[in-house]
């Protein structure tokens, strides 16, 4: 059993004695919030860094969600992904919208493209897939799916801060992506997101939304909602930016590491990497299919927790066994079987950027022991 327990994940930080300086300003200027300095000046940094036009920051990545549905009128039905965090369908619940379940690929373990049409109904308005583990949604044909019928697009990118795709950004695709700034996030704010939007005109009306409605003083032009980031948060993220590249480079190094140690054993698979796709490398998840690797997903997670490796079944259960998605009828096992058979099969490994090899090293030793 390891002295420290060596989580799933941890934050990257950046040197304390950077971020006090940050403070002292914010403590001089005494604006905390409402789009302070730091606010506008993360918001123009993010724009260059992930190679996009608009952005507008969150206090969370739920907040984010909700607000981007409310943006783009979303109602009715919305086409989604079981395999996922439940915030993605939980942003639907509250904007009155039912989730519709369809299967995912086994490949990607995102929203399978060809199961999307047979759900579409008169009361589809939208699809919300996710970029699960920072792993690309078939962008191309989920587009050409919306186009076709007219609805919306919207991305949840809560795991793909940086990801990019032939060499242009993953956040691109799509009517609006959502991102967290989560504190188990390669980026993070502590708490923190953002909606990335295409045309000024929506990204004005987003910052509306998630400032009340207020256009200024004396004008409310929509029904809005606080879900502002504040300054800490905001300066939080223009530090982190400066150390980003290094983060996501030491995490690379983990993950290739996983990658050579845990490749060709029977019964686990790992995920493909895209040779076109810039990763971020935020999860590193592993399949154990009990049927050919001699125990289950579930005795390999405890006997890794004896060993003080504490790995996060991600995602499992399902969204769609959770109260109160479990009676929809798109939420029946029969209708979901993929995603059925990945969550009992899935256990995401400790990845943090401050992980050293040995440990690494162990952590492969404690699967390959069994
Ligand atoms: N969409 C998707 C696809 C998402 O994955 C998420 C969030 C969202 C939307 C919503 O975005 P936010 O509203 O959160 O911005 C965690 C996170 O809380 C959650 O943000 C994340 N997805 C989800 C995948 O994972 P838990 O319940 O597993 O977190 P927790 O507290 O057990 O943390 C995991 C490990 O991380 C801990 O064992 C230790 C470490 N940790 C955690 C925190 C919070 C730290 O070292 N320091 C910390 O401050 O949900």
């Amino acid at each position: 059993m390891k002295e420290k327990p060596i989580y799933v994940t941890q934050p990257s930080l950046p040197p304390l004695e950077e971020f006090i300086p940050m403070l002292e300003k914010i403590w001089e200027s005494k604006i905390l919030t409402n789009n302070g300095p730091f606010h506008q000046q993360l918001e123009k940094e993010l724009c260059e860094f992930l190679g996009v036009k608009f952005i507008s920051l969150f206090s969370n990545g739920t907040l984010a969600l909700v607000t981007a549905l409310q943006a783009l009128n979303i109602s009715g039905e919305v086409i989604t992904t079981p395999y996922s965090f439940v915030a993605t369908t939980h942003s639907l619940w509250w904007n009155n919208i039912k989730p519709v379940f369809v299967d995912i690929d086994p490949e990607t373990c995102n929203l399978d493209p060809d199961k999307i049409e047979a759900a579409i109904t008169a009361q589809t308005t939208a699809i919300l897939p996710v970029h699960v583990y920072g792993n690309p949604c078939d962008v191309e044909k989920i587009q050409k799916i919306a186009n076709r019928h007219k609805i919306k697009l919207i991305y949840d990118a809560a795991h793909a801060f940086g990801v990019k795709l032939d060499g242009k950004s993953i956040l691109n695709f799509g009517d609006l992506s959502v991102l967290s700034f989560h504190a188990t996030k390669v980026f993070n704010t502590f708490e923190g997101g953002a909606i990335i939007s295409h045309s000024a005109e929506m990204k004005q009306q987003i910052d509306d939304l998630k400032n009340f409605g207020f256009r200024d003083e004396v004008t409310v032009v929509a029904p809005g909602i606080n879900a502002k980031m504040n300054e800490v948060q905001a300066a939080m993220g223009l530090l982190q930016l400066k150390y980003i590249d290094d983060f996501i480079e030491k995490r690379k190094l983990i993950f290739t590491e996983y990658s050579n140690l845990l490749r060709n054993i029977d019964g686990i698979k790992i995920l493909d990497q895209n040779s076109t796709t810039i990763n971020n490398y935020s999860y590193f998840p592993i399949f154990i299919d009990e049927k050919i690797f001699p125990v289950s997903r579930d005795v390999v997670y405890e006997k890794m927790k004896a060993s003080g490796f504490y790995g996060r079944r991600y995602f499992y259960p399902l969204i769609s066994h959770f109260y109160p998605y479990k009676d929809l009828p798109s939420a029946m096992p029969d209708n979901l079987p993929v995603s059925e058979i990945v969550s009992r099969q899935v256990l995401c490994l400790p990845l943090l950027s401050d992980l050293d090899i040995d440990t690494v090293h162990s952590i492969a030793n404690c699967i390959k022991e069994i």
